[in-house]
């Protein structure tokens, strides 16, 4: 090797200075360049984060991103979702999103430290993509909503060219194509750039926090009582078996089911609801207007239309509200307005029969949940609920317009552009909570069977058990609360003989109809068929 070189022959050039190995792209380089890359997408999460707090906690990246993958998902993979995640899907999502985010990254960041351009493409993407899924979702959005993903994602770029950074060739060595990283100049720009993804992330989530969240607002509220107050429970509505689902459910037990990542934070001053469309009158009313009218309290059991054969997505609540029908009267609804279109404040739509809600009683909009306003994940400040429909046709949360239409010329409703059915009354069904599935149960001993069954508005007559295909059993109804609340039921069970054996359950409604023993899924209007459970007799 020449000590020194003021001029290089095309031989020398061509051939690889083995000497020189430690300034090329090393594997510990390759390492560097992948955490750069994870570093500059916590750069522009927490820039974005950031520009959030003046646009909104739905434009921030992540959350635009994860919305969009909700309202983009095909029906299979929802189901698959909710069966393997439950209420904790939207959770799962951002986790798996943060990991994409994680993986593509480090990718873009190796990609970088090939072609430094790379980089800046990758991340540039990222941001584009975030940018996009903003205007998508975010109803009647303008062009700020772009504002986090496009100021995180030059952030996140500028971050990645800074820190990957070659090493200059030093005029004593032999040029090679590719020098290796500048790890002292890496250490300074990752340094930094890690500062600012925690910072940006922590104190911009703190700042969205303080300057959106209603819940302080939300404590304060206060109602007047009730003109027409709920009546008392009936004793013995509640049997209290081990095992069986409390007759009331708490807010915090209440299932939960919408398409927002970000639920809506709507502060009670702001809110206004407007009824317009097949109208004599439209009508704006804003919160005060509406809880000074007379308040109704009723006990009213909810249900979600995705809920399986035995599952949990039904809850018993004591709703405080307005009666919808009164309302409606108010405006005049003309003839021939079969629809009524609601929007929440996400822009998820719903579309309700107009004779359920004029002829259901106590069809509302609900302000109070079982004694305080309505938590922020079930509608705050306002949603509707009418008995005997299913969630996505009748329980709009957030609720902040409502159109007089018809199902034939009216705009279609959010889950019924998915496919899923116009129509969607609550189908009889009653479940066994107790035994649970597959569990040890000792032969001649008396074992309590018991669960909930309902069928509102049409209310329980009676619910029957048998083992093993064998004859019907008659079992003992809770006492009813009204014909819009489940029932629990009981049934003493004495196992004979040993092995797996299979419990099975029917109800029937006040109407005198038995529960169809005939399966089927929730899409596209409800599950139906008889809920059994196989335990295994010693
Ligand atoms: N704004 C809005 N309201 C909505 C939904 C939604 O996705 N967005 N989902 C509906 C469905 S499918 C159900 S089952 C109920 C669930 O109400 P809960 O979460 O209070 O139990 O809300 C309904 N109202
Ligand atoms: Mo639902």
């Amino acid at each position: 090797m020449p000590a020194r070189m003021t001029g290089m022959t095309t031989d020398e050039a061509v051939t690889p200075p083995t000497s020189k190995v430690s300034h090329r792209f090393s594997l510990v380089d390759t390492v560097l360049a992948a955490a750069a890359g994870l570093l500059s997408a916590a750069v522009a999460l927490g820039v974005g984060q950031l520009v959030a707090v003046l646009t909104g906690p739905a434009t921030a990246p992540v959350s635009a991103v994860d919305q969009g993958v909700v309202v983009l998902t095909p029906e299979w993979a929802k189901e698959f979702a909710i069966r393997t995640f439950g209420e904790n899907d939207k959770l799962a999502l951002m986790i798996g999103t943060l990991l994409l985010v994680a993986l593509v990254a480090m990718a873009i960041g190796m990609a970088s430290g090939f072609r430094r351009e790379l980089g800046i493409i990758g991340i540039g993407l990222f941001g584009l993509i975030g940018a996009f899924a903003a205007l998508r979702t975010i109803p009647n959005a303008t062009f700020v909503v772009v504002a986090p993903s496009i100021a995180g994602g030059i952030a996140g770029a500028f971050a990645l060219w800074w820190m990957i950074r070659r090493k200059k060739p030093e005029p004593v060595e032999m040029p090679t194509e590719r020098t290796g990283l500048d790890r002292r100049g890496f250490l300074l720009a990752a340094g930094i750039s890690l500062a600012v993804g925690v910072v940006g992330n922590g104190v911009g989530k703190f700042l969205v926090d303080q300057r959106y969240n209603v819940a302080t607002v939300r404590a304060k509220l206060r109602f007047a009582r009730p003109a027409s107050p709920a009546p008392a429970l009936p004793a013995g509505v509640d049997l209290k078996l081990p095992g069986l689902t409390p007759f009331s459910t708490t807010n915090s037990s209440f299932y939960r089911v919408d398409t927002a990542v970000v639920p809506p934070q709507i502060n009670p001053a702001d809110w206004q609801l407007r009824i317009h469309g097949m109208v004599d009158r439209e009508m704006e009313i804003s919160f005060a207007e509406l809880v000074n009218r007379d308040l109704i309290e009723r006990d009213i059991t909810f249900t979600c239309v995705s809920n399986e054969i035995g599952g949990k997505l039904t809850g018993q609540a004591r709703w405080l509200g307005v009666p919808l029908a009164d309302l409606l009267r108010e405006a005049g609804v003309r003839p021939g307005a079969d629809q009524i279109f609601t929007t929440s404040a996400d822009g998820w739509t719903c579309g309700t029969p107009t004779d359920a809600v004029m002829n259901t009683p106590n069809a509302m909009l609900a302000v109070g949940m079982n004694g305080e306003p309505l938590p922020v994940i079930h509608g705050f400040p306002v949603r509707m609920i009418v008995p005997g429909l299913y969630g996505y046709v009748s329980g709009t949360k957030w609720i902040v317009d409502m159109e007089l239409t018809t199902f034939a010329t009216g705009p279609k409703p959010y889950w019924v552009q998915r496919k899923w059915k116009t129509t969607a009354p609550i189908k009889t069904m009653a479940r066994i909570d107790t035994p649970g599935a597959l569990v040890d149960v000792p032969a001649g001993q008396p074992v309590a069977v018991a669960g909930m069954a309902w069928a509102q508005t049409r209310g329980i007559e009676k619910v029957e058990v048998r083992v093993n295909n064998g004859d019907w059993q008659q079992t003992e109804l809770a006492a009813a609360a009204n014909n819009q609340t489940w029932r629990q039921w009981w049934w003493k069970w004495v196992p004979a003989g040993t092995g797996i054996q299979s419990l099975a359950v029917r109800a029937t409604d006040g109407t005198g109809a038995v529960q169809t023993d005939q399966r089927a899924d929730p899409f596209p209007n409800g599950a139906s068929g008889w809920h059994t459970v196989a335990v295994n007799v010693l």
